[in-house]
């Protein structure tokens, strides 16, 4: 395990005495741990501890303090519900002293939640009808967040979905060219630099108050909602790191780019990359089921948009972490950056391709009663 946990372990309110852990590989950013702790009456106790990447969040106070508050929000709507909130969403366990993370002398911050057992977060999925459940676990999510004040919570990535601010930051670390890579980068430069204005367009029209901002989840990766084991339901929106002000459309869109691909964001295979249609249409029908008399005719109607924006922009985000020498992300081989820059821009052009029939697919489902 790439840190030493043991010591960690007596700073929070874990219940029992604390009996396995190992290491969650599938997130980019954080290192995470599973913690197994046994009670005297011979019952488990399951937690998650997780270090947090102070590189990407440099105010891990202001996102914990958000997570602390949009989880509370959706527990306590659980409840109004009847819903017991057990598993439906993640709480953070406190540190001994009753704060909401660890700091160590080394200024490293971790944090505890309880892990929500008897569920899988599927890096694919395939079968539609599954794929419209997670859908409909992520509408679900931004439904109970809709009467949540958005300037209650911190930007805790400033500008993170912000494209225009992102294309100029990508167009600095071009100029920098810190680790000397963008003499080979011609056509992926060429590629961004032509989709500048479309990538644009979502943040032009918050700006001018033709979308409204919502707290909204900001990385909702298909991975990032855990399905239940027996039933098979959306239970539980995870790694809620970017719950800010933000776009419903960002929700969608890198909830597409992510499941509703032939192949993962990390497969060389670029000939397989393609937009799946019939994942397309089954995660419009289950997200809209949950957020169809929430969302306005404007943001409905960019739905498709989002989804070429939010890979595009992905696409800028690798190959600008490919060019400043791999900061950012966690990568496996060398090329892994640019890999995934070329495999989401081949994603983009599929979506241009069957842009047409994707906004046919959104129009069919709005309109359904
Ligand atoms: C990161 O942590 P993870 O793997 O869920 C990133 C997302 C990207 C994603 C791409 C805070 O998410 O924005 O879409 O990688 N999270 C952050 O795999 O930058
Ligand atoms: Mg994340």
């Amino acid at each position: 395990m790439a840190y030493d946990i043991l010591p960690l372990l007596p700073h929070f309110r874990f219940e029992g005495a604390f009996e396995t852990a190992s290491e969650i590989g599938a997130g980019n950013i954080n290192a995470t741990y599973h913690i197994t702790c046994r009670l005297p009456d011979g019952g488990k106790k399951e937690y998650l501890l997780q270090r947090i990447n102070t590189y990407v969040f440099k105010d891990p106070v202001g996102v914990m303090r958000n997570i602390d508050l949009v989880t509370r929000h959706i527990e306590r709507a659980y409840r109004a519900q009847g819903v017991d909130p057990a598993r439906r969403v993640l709480r953070v366990i406190p540190t001994r002293e009753g704060g909401l993370f660890h700091r160590t002398d080394t200024d490293d911050y971790w944090r505890a939640y309880n892990f929500v057992t008897g569920a899988t977060a599927f890096d694919r999925i395939e079968s539609p009808a599954a794929f419209r459940e997670a859908a409909r676990g992520f509408g679900e999510f931004q439904r109970l967040l809709t009467d949540f004040p958005a300037a209650g919570l911190a930007e805790t990535i400033p500008g993170f979905h912000h494209t225009a601010r992102r294309f100029e930051t990508f167009e600095a670390s071009v100029r920098a060219d810190r680790a000397g890579r963008v003499k080979d980068l011609a056509e992926e430069l060429a590629f961004l630099r032509e989709r500048k204005d479309m990538m644009c367009e979502i943040v032009k029209a918050l700006e001018a108050g033709r979308l409204p901002v919502r707290v909204t989840h900001n990385d909702t990766k298909i991975n990032n909602v855990m399905i239940d084991d027996e039933t098979g339901r959306a239970i539980c929106v995870i790694d809620l790191d970017t719950v800010m002000p933000g776009s419903a459309l960002y929700d969608f869109g890198d909830a597409i780019r992510s499941g509703a691909a032939t192949v993962i964001e990390d497969d060389p295979d670029f000939d397989k990359v393609a937009v799946d249609l019939t994942l397309f249409e089954a995660f419009t029908d289950g997200f809209l089921s949950e957020v169809k008399g929430i969302l306005t005719p404007e943001e409905i109607e960019r739905l498709p948009l989002s989804a070429k924006v939010i890979t595009c922009e992905q696409a800028m985000r690798f190959l600008t972490d490919y060019i400043d020498g791999d900061l950012y992300y966690k990568i496996r081989t060398p090329d892994h950056n640019l890999v995934r820059a070329r495999n989401q821009m081949a994603l983009v052009r599929d979506m241009e391709r069957r842009f047409g029939e994707m906004q046919a697919i959104v129009k069919r489902y709005a309109a359904k009663v």
